[in-house]
């Protein structure tokens, strides 16, 4: 679908140097890795209390860890797709460009991306929760039932962040000290419901920067962007990039 960008929109760009790029599940949905809410989304077969919180792995580590060797298995079949690609194009214009993500799916950096900020992990890291040792996801996979660690024997756990869990400190400063001083900001395939991920676009607005929803549908946060664009956003970004200032000289 022929996407119509406005003239605000394409003015900021042609002047802006700080760009970030906020994602959530909506950006991989068309590699095939499904999104968590909405229709076609993972907690409508799941319940998100029962499998995303440390709790819920103590009490039934075998059916989180069913969870999360189904989804590892899916991840590795899938490949970054035009969304990710246009995004990753983005360095080339906007040296400076960053993108935060939500997503733990590694597709970013797969698709070329080279400054990631990933807020709520990524699936390809596990621990140990005694000890810390790191496992490959191949250690885990070696092992039938929900995987202990090699060294101390202990729960070993995926490197993403559940409910209740604080992100990881470094890279929640680092995205919100890059939202700050964003001139645009982009957020791509989010539905803005978990926090607090989901404060970034408001910051990002009050800081003084253009900020822009990709989304194929409103969402609880729609109100609060200078703009929103409908539509995938793996028809949207391949638009927009040609439209961005070096490309089109
Ligand atoms: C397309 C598209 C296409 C589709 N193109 N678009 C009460 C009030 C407020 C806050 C809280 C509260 N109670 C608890 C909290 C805090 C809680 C929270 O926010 N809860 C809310 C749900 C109420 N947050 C936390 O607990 C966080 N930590 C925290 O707050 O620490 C402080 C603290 C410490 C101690 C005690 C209390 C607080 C941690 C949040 C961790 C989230 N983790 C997950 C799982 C990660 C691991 C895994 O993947 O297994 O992260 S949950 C899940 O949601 C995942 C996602 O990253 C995250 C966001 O989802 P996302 O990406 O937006 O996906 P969807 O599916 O929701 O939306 C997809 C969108 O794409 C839709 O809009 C579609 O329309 C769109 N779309 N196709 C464009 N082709
Ligand atoms: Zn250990």
């Amino acid at each position: 679908m022929l996407a119509i960008f406005s003239k605000r929109l394409l003015e900021k760009l042609e002047s802006t140097e700080r760009i970030v790029v906020f994602t959530g599940a909506g950006i991989s949905a068309e590699s095939g890795v499904p999104t968590f809410r909405g229709a076609e989304g993972l907690w409508n077969k799941f319940k998100p209390e029962e499998l995303a919180n440390f709790d819920a792995f103590l009490q039934n580590p075998e059916l989180v860890w069913e969870w999360y060797k189904y989804r590892k298995t899916v991840m590795k079949t899938v490949e970054p797709n035009p969304g990710h690609r246009a995004i990753a194009e983005m360095e080339r214009i906007f040296p400076s460009a960053i993108v935060v993500t939500q997503n733990i799916d590694n597709l970013h950096r797969r698709a070329g991306s080279s400054h990631v900020f990933e807020l709520h992990g990524n699936i390809d890291r596990n621990y140990c929760i005694d000890c810390g040792q790191p496992h490959s996801n191949d250690e885990i996979f070696a092992q039938e039932r929900a995987p202990r660690c090699l060294k101390c024997g202990g729960m070993v756990r995926p490197d993403v962040v559940w409910f209740g869990e604080m992100l990881p400190v470094d890279v929640w400063e680092e995205s919100v000290k890059a939202v700050e001083s964003a001139e645009i900001f982009l957020s791509v395939g989010t539905s803005g419901v978990v926090y607090p991920a989901a404060s970034l676009p408001s910051m990002a607005r009050r800081a003084g920067a253009f900020t822009v929803e990709i989304n194929i549908e409103p969402t609880d946060l729609s109100g609060s962007f200078s703009e929103c664009i409908p539509g995938k956003a793996g028809d949207i970004l391949p638009q927009l990039l040609p439209l961005c200032p070096q490309r089109s000289q």
